[in-house]
């Protein structure tokens, strides 16, 4: 049966692959996109599916804009996708990213507990908000304490211990998807992945002579967001409202991956990458890989890319795109 789907975030890589997900499914999808002065940037990433959505300007700090649109469009899910994503950005607006990410959340779950109290709930949590906590086994997972080391991570834990309030305290379906990252073709350069791909295949076409980055041997678990979107759905869909890590299990440097991304094009990233003090962060996080047996226990989750083949579909996406 046709769903009505609410989602946060809609203009983001998750909210464009989700919206796809969805009307792939079935289901009636509707979302917030933010006013834009550049009329094609509102919506930019999800023009091709614009005629099968629902959209209303919304912005996470304005309850009126999220209470008009949770009314509309009367949800059967509501996927909070909406954020100030980006770690290191984090440090320079602290106050907006937990403005926007905090209390975003906070006021996302009051309306939906007097408009649609019977929703599901799912919410956009973050492996940062584990920060420098890791396990004996070098793991992190659903019982990891929390310790988040920047703004964004402590913006993400409030909005995690809010749905599992709102859950606790009023019954409803609220679920966190602690994701750890996860990038594809759609994924802004202002991530390592897109900016490492962009910047070496100008590289390759003489556009530029090197590229500049942060820190090269941090370690991240990479995924791709078309495997964690079909998380999402799943977790949405238990038939309990319970909190699963989503992660590939294996963790690479920056450093793997320029090798990886400048070898395809048949070059040696030593020759052009150089790093800027600009991009290193002030305080990182060294070396994170999740695991996701619960997810893939209980909700029989599993991904199919790999990270090969997750950058060798970003490479020739933007070589064919850009
Ligand atoms: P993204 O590409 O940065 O998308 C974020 C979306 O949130 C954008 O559509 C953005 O709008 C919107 N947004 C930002 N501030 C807003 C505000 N004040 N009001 C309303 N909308 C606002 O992020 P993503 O990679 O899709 O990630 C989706 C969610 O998962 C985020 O909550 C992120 O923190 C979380 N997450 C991501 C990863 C990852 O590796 N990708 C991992 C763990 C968790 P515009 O389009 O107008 O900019
Ligand atoms: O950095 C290092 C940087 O910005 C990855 C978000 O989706 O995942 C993402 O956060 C690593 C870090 O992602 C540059 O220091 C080196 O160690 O791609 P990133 P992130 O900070 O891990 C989590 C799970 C989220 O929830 C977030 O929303 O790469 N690095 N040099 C650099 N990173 C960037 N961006 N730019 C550089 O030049």
């Amino acid at each position: 049966m046709s769903k009505r789907i609410f989602i946060t975030g809609i203009n983001g890589q998750d909210g464009a692959y989700l919206s796809e997900y969805m009307l792939k499914l079935g289901h009636e999808v509707h979302g917030i996109i933010r006013r834009n002065s550049v009329g094609e940037n509102q919506s930019g990433r999800i023009n091709y599916l614009k005629d099968k959505l629902c959209l209303y300007y919304g912005d996470m700090t304005d309850s009126c804009s999220l209470e008009n649109a949770l009314a509309k469009s009367k949800p059967d899910y509501v996927f909070h996708l909406a954020a100030q994503s980006h770690v290191r950005v984090s440090f320079d607006i602290p106050e907006y990213t937990m403005d926007v990410n905090g209390n975003g959340t906070l006021r996302l779950l009051e309306i939906c507990k007097r408009i649609c109290p019977e929703a599901h709930i799912y919410n956009a949590a973050t492996s940062e908000i584990f920060g420098l906590s890791i396990d004996v086994d070098n793991y992190q997972r659903e019982s990891t304490p929390m310790n988040p080391v920047s703004p964004y991570g402590i913006s993400k834990a409030m909005a995690y211990n809010a749905i599992r309030h709102y859950r606790r305290a009023y019954k409803m379906f609220a679920a966190n998807g602690i994701l750890f990252n996860h990038e594809s073709p759609k994924r802004s350069s202002a991530f390592i992945s897109q900016k490492i791909v962009r910047g070496a295949i100008n590289i390759d076409r003489g556009v530029s002579d090197k590229l500049e980055l942060g820190n090269l041997d941090s370690y991240r678990d990479w995924g791709h967001a078309k495997d964690y979107v079909r998380a999402m759905w799943l977790i949405a869909n238990h038939i309990e409202p319970m909190d699963f890590v989503i992660a590939s299990g294996e963790s690479h440097s920056v450093r793997d991956m320029c090798k990886l991304v400048f070898e395809y094009l048949g070059l040696n990233y030593e020759d052009y990458v150089v790093q800027n003090p600009k991009f290193i962060r002030p305080e990182e996080l060294p070396n994170l890989k999740g695991d996701a047996t619960k997810a893939k226990t209980i909700l029989g989750w599993q991904p199919i890319y790999t990270f090969e083949t997750l950058l060798y579909e970003m490479i020739e996406h933007s070589i064919k795109n850009n």
